[in-house]
């Protein structure tokens, strides 16, 4: 497309039933960041558009499992996930959900349309039932092996190995994620969009028009769906939390969320130029708008096919002109899960690393998983900071702030004549906006970002090379020059890295003293201007704008990640399979008792006995128990505890044994006493 006169910007809305992790950082929210930032500094015109995704089997899920109301869930989360975006810097225009009485009312006239022109398909076919729980089962509620990859863990509505998007009725051996039953068929009526009638626009659209200019891989996955063959898909469920279906005869129904989600963007680009008075349309039904959607890879289909199928159906909006969605960032060599907390929480960094996002943001770009899945390391993100952000652009900016001040008091110095090494100096600033500028719009952040840093090598590298420390000695006009340059290149970098590291962008243009003055200076400014900062310009105190990241830091983190995973696998130990049958007059030959340690002992020479005398309420006896690794003696005196008094007597190094504690193990490899905490159990009264 010729240049656009606006931009509609939409990063995906995250699903509101948990905090959110680094990996939704660095595979949306920071690039669509970088990107809306970019616009806005390059003068155009722009809406970021951001929001909660609401409704969905996750949330009703999740609130199932707290014992609490979907609208708990998202209220609690909406506001934890707002809160962590600002946290960071996410500069949204505007950040809406989708339980917003205008984005119900705007999904429901979406759907009304498209039901008024006849686009679905109405039908009453068989779908999976859950008789245990009296519930239709479609995507998140049930799980299977995926048709197309083997997969035993896919959705009803997704195969997140895969990516392929399925019909719940497609997987192979379903069972319900709700009861794990196996589910059966019943009859129930829904609204179907015929994917398949929009297999020519589609494959002209992307296959035809897109095959330069979007990512292979996002590309890739499209085609390989279109190849397949695409099928009608019912956009209403049988649930009670979601919008209702807005036609009769659809009681108890709602819209599949990823119906109504997508239009959430559009909700909430209503809810911002409401605010804002402004005219929302332009920004979706204006061919010279270019709308770009940020997602991972997960969300391809809906992107890249339902949604605008969806739009081309509705007819007066315009489609995507990219969809840069990116692969899977993993977490030290395992993939991020929320279940297995296997993943670094943004409500968690804030604590623990105040003031530090954007080392968060660098680090995420630096590895981002633009064309392949990404690892991140807390070694990596040390090093990033450390020898990148603290070494080369803080050490630069702090010796240029210093020198300044020292030398001139905070003045901006007059040059005397450039020498050649400073004119290719200023040349090479100059080239920058635009060299970052192409791989911003070409989505390649990570790209960006490098040059953004060779600046700041540049920089590095000019007053090491230069050295006006020595040069102050012997020649003071020369020093003037090379501190004039430096500090040309401090402001550009001050602009420049606005969109990847925006509060330190700010913090060195308040160090500049260029943020309210007249000397602010634009991205196009840089190469066009040929002064930054002029002679006499004041400039502000040093401050440090990065700070050492330790080894006794990282390895906390690491120490936290071990212990999810120790929790894990205890979590998954396998529960020893159960004995073999016995009667229930084998049983009555136990004798149970409930008991009370009165004394404790250790056994001499013996590591883990305890010679114990126990009150049993029949006798007080001696009962050696293998408990001495686990408990002291005093820790023991006075424990209630169940006994098996009529076990036979036996010797333990000499010692005669009369009965056994009932002990039990926990997956730790704690030994515990199952005892009653019940006072008034008695002693004496047994177990039946
Ligand atoms: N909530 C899925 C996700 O969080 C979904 C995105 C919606 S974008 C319209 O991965
Ligand atoms: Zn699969």
């Amino acid at each position: 497309m010729n240049k656009p006169k606006r931009y509609t910007i939409t990063s995906a809305l995250p699903y509101t039933n948990g905090p959110i992790h680094i990996g939704h950082l660095a595979g949306v929210y920071v690039p669509a960041d970088i990107y809306a930032r970019y616009l806005r500094l390059t003068g155009n015109d722009v809406v970021f558009i951001g929001g909660s995704d609401e409704h969905g089997v996750p949330i009703t899920i999740k609130a199932k499992n707290e014992g609490v109301t979907p609208q708990d869930v998202v209220d609690k989360y909406h506001k934890i996930i707002k809160d962590s975006f600002e946290a960071f810097g996410i500069s949204f225009d505007n950040y809406s959900r989708t339980s917003a009485q205008i984005h119900h009312e705007t999904a429901s006239e979406f759907f009304k349309t498209l039901y008024d022109h006849g686009d679905f398909i109405e039908e009453t076919t068989e779908q999976l039932y859950d008789e245990k729980a009296n519930q239709f089962l479609a995507d998140r509620f049930v799980t299977g092996t995926c048709p197309k990859c083997g997969n035993e863990e896919a959705y009803g509505d997704q195969c997140e190995k895969c990516g392929t998007s399925l019909n719940a009725t497609d997987l192979i051996n379903p069972k319900s994620a709700l009861t794990g039953n196996v589910p059966t068929l019943k009859q129930t009526k829904h609204w179907f969009l015929p994917l398949d009638k929009y297999e020519d626009f589609l494959k002209e659209w992307i296959l035809e028009g897109h095959k330069k200019d979007w990512k292979p891989n996002v590309y890739g996955q499209v085609k390989s769906w279109i190849d397949d063959g695409l099928r009608p898909r019912a956009v209403t469920r049988d649930l009670d939390w979601g919008i209702p279906v807005p036609v009769e005869g659809a009681e108890g129904k709602v819209l599949y969320v990823w119906f109504d989600a997508p239009i959430g963007y559009i909700s909430s680009t209503k809810e911002w130029a409401a605010r804002e008075g402004k005219d929302w349309e332009p920004y979706w039904k204006s061919d010279d708008t270019k709308l770009v959607h940020f997602i991972g890879k997960d969300n391809i289909v809906f992107h890249c096919i339902i949604f605008p199928a969806m739009l081309k159906a509705e007819g007066s909006y315009i489609l995507p002109e990219n969809v840069p969605a990116n692969e899977f960032l993993n977490l030290e060599g395992n993939k991020l899960s929320t279940s297995k907390n296997w993943a670094v929480w943004l409500p968690d960094y804030l604590k623990e690393f105040p003031g530090q996002q954007d080392v968060l943001r660098y680090a995420l770009t630096a590895n981002a998983p633009e064309t392949k899945d990404n690892d991140f390391t807390w070694k990596d993100f040390q090093a990033r900071n450390n020898n990148e952000l603290v070494a080369i652009f803080g050490n630069f900016i702090n010796r240029v702030v210093v020198l300044t001040n020292k030398y001139y008091n905070g003045l901006v110095p007059n040059p005397s004549e450039l020498s050649q090494i400073d004119e290719e100096t200023l040349a090479a600033v100059k080239a920058y906006p635009e060299v970052i500028s192409s791989s911003i719009e070409r989505y390649r952040f990570r790209e960006a970002q490098q040059e953004l840093m060779n600046l700041a090598r540049l920089g590095n590298k000019y007053l090491a090379d230069e050295e006006p420390w020595k040069v102050i000695k012997v020649d003071e006009a020369r020093t003037k020059t090379i501190m004039y340059v430096a500090l040309q290149i401090a402001s550009a970098l001050a602009t420049l890295s606005e969109p990847f590291l925006p509060f330190t962008s700010n913090k060195l243009k308040q160090i500049l003293n260029v943020s309210l003055s007249a000397v602010e200076n634009s991205w196009n400014d840089i190469a066009s201007k040929d002064i930054l900062l002029p002679t006499g310009h004041q400039i502000g105190e040093a401050e440090l704008l990065f700070s050492k990241i330790e080894d006794e830091t990282i390895q906390f983190q690491l120490d936290k990640l071990e212990a999810s995973k120790k929790a894990n696998e205890a979590a998954n130990k396998t529960l020893e399979p159960q004995k073999e049958t016995i009667t229930f007059d084998d049983f009555t030959k136990l004798d149970i008792r409930v008991g009370t340690i009165l004394e404790a002992e250790k056994m001499p020479k013996a590591k883990k006995l305890l010679v114990l005398k126990v009150d049993t309420g029949i006798d007080v006896r001696t009962i050696v128990s293998g408990i001495a690794e686990s408990f002291t003696p005093e820790e023991v005196v006075g424990k209630r505890v169940t006994v098996l008094v009529n076990l036979a007597p036996r010797a333990l190094r000499g010692v005669e044994s009369e009965g056994m504690i009932l002990m039990t193990e926990t997956a730790e490899g704690k030994l515990v006493f199952v005892n009653p905490d019940d006072a008034t159990v008695a002693n004496g009264l047994q177990i039946s």
